[in-house]
């Protein structure tokens, strides 16, 4: 069945193969549909925390749950249908447009495709190509925008309809038409889902429910946008910026 959402870090140490703790003593718990922002400077490690929730690397030390289960003793599969990821660096694969939403999952049927499509405000511009849903890309993107792209990737990261969504400067390498198209979609893609954000402008982290400020590998504060604020601290300093 669907995941509730609920994501908690339990004393989290990681450091990729051979190199410096990334991450250290990082504990944190996310309710399902809350909306949770991780911020910090380049490299404090916000993105590694992704990795691990993907399980794109498994932790050191501590443990990662999951509706209360050790990722670790889930099934990959589960975990790629329950958690919707759209990063910066969009990887297409050659093929259709279409291929390019639902990959290797048939039971996403074209229909399914288009509704997704509609959802994530993608629709709109795959109406424009010639062969529209059958337009082909390729891996570089072929005659697709940045900002396509980008589009084609939250429709992908949605059509499982996931419990937890990750957008990880989800829209910092698009025009600004592209943004507001997502913007846009933004609160409705979001609803009901687990959802966390990481992006450089604070003025889209700030009506998160929480905000974790990342430094150094180690969790520095969190609270909401006005708790930070008042507090005078790192994200204060950040917010100036
Ligand atoms: P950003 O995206 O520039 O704002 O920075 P973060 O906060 O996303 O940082 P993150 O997690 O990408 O990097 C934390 C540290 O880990 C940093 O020293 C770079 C290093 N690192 C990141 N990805 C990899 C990787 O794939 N392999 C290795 N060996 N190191 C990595
Ligand atoms: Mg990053």
């Amino acid at each position: 069945g669907r995941f509730r959402g609920e994501i908690e870090f339990r004393n989290v140490w990681f450091a990729y193969e051979g190199e410096d703790w990334v991450l250290k003593d990082v504990s944190f718990k996310v309710e399902p549909g809350e909306t949770v922002a991780l911020v910090g400077a380049t490299g404090a490690g916000k993105t590694s925390i992704i990795n691990l929730i993907c399980r794109f690397y498994d932790v050191n030390r501590g443990q990662i749950l999951v509706d209360g289960v050790d990722i670790r003793d889930m099934r990959q599969s589960d975990l790629r249908r329950q958690i919707g990821v759209v990063q910066q660096d969009v990887f297409l694969f050659s093929g259709d447009i279409k291929y390019n939403i639902r990959l290797n999952d048939t039971e996403i049927d074209d229909e399914k495709i288009r509704e997704v499509a509609r959802y994530t405000n993608a629709h709109r511009f795959i109406e424009t190509k010639p062969n529209k849903y059958d337009e082909e890309v390729t891996e570089r993107g072929g005659t697709l925008s940045a900002g396509q792209r980008q589009l084609l990737a939250f429709a992908r990261a949605l059509a499982f309809d996931p419990a937890i969504l990750i957008l990880d400067e989800a829209t910092s390498a698009v025009d600004t038409e592209t943004e507001s198209l997502i913007q846009d979609a933004l609160e409705k893609i979001t609803r009901g889902r687990t959802t966390i954000i990481i992006a450089h402008r604070l003025s889209t982290v700030q009506h998160a429910d929480k905000i974790i400020v990342l430094h150094k590998g180690r969790i520095r504060e969190c609270g909401t946008h006005e708790e930070l604020l008042e507090k005078r601290g790192l994200y204060y300093k950040l917010y100036l910026l």
